[in-house]
């Protein structure tokens, strides 16, 4: 793939053709003392995944990366950093769409195009004790070529959306760049600023949403995120604080 030269001083990229997934070579490396700023890629994954062990189906043609962080921060702080990789996507996509596509996040993680999900985005992560932080793992996929068509959520692709043609690691290098910029921001000045930018392209902002968690379903208006990342679902006049779900729009 690439040398890595495109990439800012604190990567150290290794790339594979292939991988069971480019997390779990992360992981392997963080195991084994490897930096903050090893930068995991790979071709095709064998054994991609999201959350709660689903399937991240990974044909050759799109991007898979995974970054490894050591923040000196608590294990919750470090979810933030999902936003940062989901605004880092957004940030690289968005010069190679059409005039007209919309790109909008999609909580927790998700980026949208067209209301169609272009990229996941998976963070995995070892406490070292008392809520602190051992390694955080941001791995993150993106569909450049191809998508699957019976995902759950619509899925799409930058050539079916019409982008205009990217390389591999034209791509990979600008995704980095963008997550290193909101990675430093988030160092310096916490969550703020990465909210306040995520807000500016939320999917489905103000509107009735469905969240399915793990106790059952739940439909309210999604009011926005509060100072930890938390999405807020006003349901009648009471305000539910959900960490962990998935959004689907309302049923009715
Ligand atoms: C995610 O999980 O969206 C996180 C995906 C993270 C993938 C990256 S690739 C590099 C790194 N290495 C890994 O092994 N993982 C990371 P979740 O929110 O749980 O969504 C998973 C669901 O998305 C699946 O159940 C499918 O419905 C759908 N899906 C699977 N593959 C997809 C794809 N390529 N594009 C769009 N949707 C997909």
């Amino acid at each position: 793939m690439t040398d890595g030269s495109g990439l800012p001083a604190f990567f150290r990229l290794h790339g594979f053709a292939e991988l069971d997934s480019t997390n779990e070579e992360a992981k392997r490396q963080a195991a084994s003392g490897a930096p903050a700023g090893t930068l995991i890629s790979a071709l095709t994954q064998r054994a991609g995944h999201g959350r709660r062990g689903r399937v991240w189906v990974s044909a050759p043609g799109n991007l898979y990366m995974s970054i490894l962080l050591r923040p000196e921060r608590s294990v919750a702080a470090s979810a933030q950093l999902g936003f940062a990789a989901a605004l880092a996507v957004g940030e690289a996509l968005l010069p190679l769409l059409p005039a007209g596509a919309e790109l909008a996040y999609k909580w927790p993680n998700d980026v949208l195009v067209d209301g169609r999900k272009i990229s996941g985005i998976l963070l995995e992560s070892q406490a070292a004790g008392e809520g602190r932080i051992d390694w955080l793992v941001v791995g993150i996929g993106v569909n450049l070529a191809s998508f699957p068509e019976t995902s759950e959520y619509p899925a799409t692709s930058l050539a079916a959306a019409g982008a205009a043609p990217v390389a591999l690691e034209a791509l990979l290098e600008a995704v980095a760049r963008s997550f290193h910029f909101w990675y430093e921001r988030w160092l310096l000045h916490g969550f703020a600023p990465l909210r306040e930018a995520w807000l500016a392209r939320a999917h489905g902002l103000g509107r009735p949403i469905r969240v399915r968690l793990p106790e059952g379903e739940s439909e309210g208006r999604f009011a926005g995120l509060d100072k930890e990342g938390a999405l807020l679902l006003d349901i009648g006049t009471a305000r539910r604080r959900i960490t962990a779900g998935d959004v689907f729009p309302a049923a009715r």
